[in-house]
């Protein structure tokens, strides 16, 4: 096993160098906080009364930005305002997937300048490393931090085997600025011969498909709970949405509240299991 999997998160922040990487595992530790919402609403109003419900419970809010019917760009303005009020990072899960040159203005450009707001965006690995090498034209003077799609969490995903493995290739040879992956299980050493020194890398895995409630969707999306996900498969973060605002885009505050607050109890009572300080 890889021996940060019993390290703490604030132990882990020495084996990062990318800024975005360091300041999630901090913020991780002071919140005692592994939950990230998925806030995949689309209305503004919605999208703001829940992360302010949540704010106090998570390390880090993911979006889809482009789903917001009403977006301006006050709302950046107010999201960076909700992320310092209650100490969490952002992460724009755009998953770029195209050539260099386009994902770089993808990224710096057009309605939505990611990579002015976002600390963490993600891509997939299926157009080689150039997709890394354009990304990282932006987002690495602005300190931003990277995540390769190396596995999906819904049925029959293509994200197997191979392709998993290229993908960590790709991530282990830009380590300043991919930080790691969105997977279902720990990516270390994947690829590597048995007893490599590269083995013991520290790649952060930030993980969709959390439930505790359900089993899937009727759309192909799988749940598995955060104690199999952070315990049994040594992942670092759990990336909740449905499961904490419902079906009803989050209508009653006080259940968004006792769902952040219960995933945040339990992504962090596993964790403290896997370290051993429970
Ligand atoms: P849910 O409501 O908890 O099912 O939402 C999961 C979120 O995570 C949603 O925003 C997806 O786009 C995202 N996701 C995922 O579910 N599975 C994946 O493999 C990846 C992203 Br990559």
């Amino acid at each position: 096993m890889a021996p940060f999997l019993k390290q703490t998160y604030s132990q882990r922040v020495a084996n990062h160098s990318n800024p975005a990487a360091k300041a999630l595992l901090e913020t991780i530790e002071r919140k005692r906080s592994n939950l990230c919402v998925s806030v995949d609403v689309t209305k503004k109003a919605d999208f703001l009364r829940i992360i302010e419900i949540v704010g106090p419970y998570v390390c880090l809010v993911k979006t889809h930005v482009d789903i917001i019917e009403d977006f301006d760009f006050s709302l950046v303005e107010q999201l960076k305002e909700l992320s310092v009020k209650h100490d969490f990072q952002i992460f724009e899960d755009r998953k770029f997937a195209d050539i260099g040159n386009t994902v770089a203005l993808q990224y710096s450009s057009g309605v939505y300048k990611i990579a002015s707001w976002s600390h963490i965006t993600n891509a997939h690995p299926v157009p080689g490393p150039s997709v890394i090498t354009g990304l990282s034209s932006v987002g690495l003077p602005l300190g931003r931090g990277l995540l390769l799609l190396a596995e999906m969490s819904t049925k029959g995903s293509l994200a197997t085997g191979s392709y998993t493995e290229e993908a960590v290739r790709m991530a282990r040879a830009n380590r300043d600025f991919v930080v790691g992956f969105i997977a279902q299980r720990r990516m270390d050493g994947l690829g590597l011969a048995e007893g490599s020194s590269e083995a013991n890398e520290d790649f952060l895995v930030l993980t969709p498909g959390v439930g505790l409630d359900a089993k899937g969707d009727s759309m192909g999306q799988q749940y598995r709970t955060p104690r199999e996900v952070v315990l049994e498969s040594g992942c670092d973060v759990i990336i909740v949405g449905r499961g904490i605002y419902g079906k009803d885009n989050g209508a009653n505050p006080e259940a968004v509240r006792e769902q952040a607050e219960r995933y945040r109890a339990e992504g962090w009572k596993a964790y403290q299991e896997r370290i051993g300080s429970d």
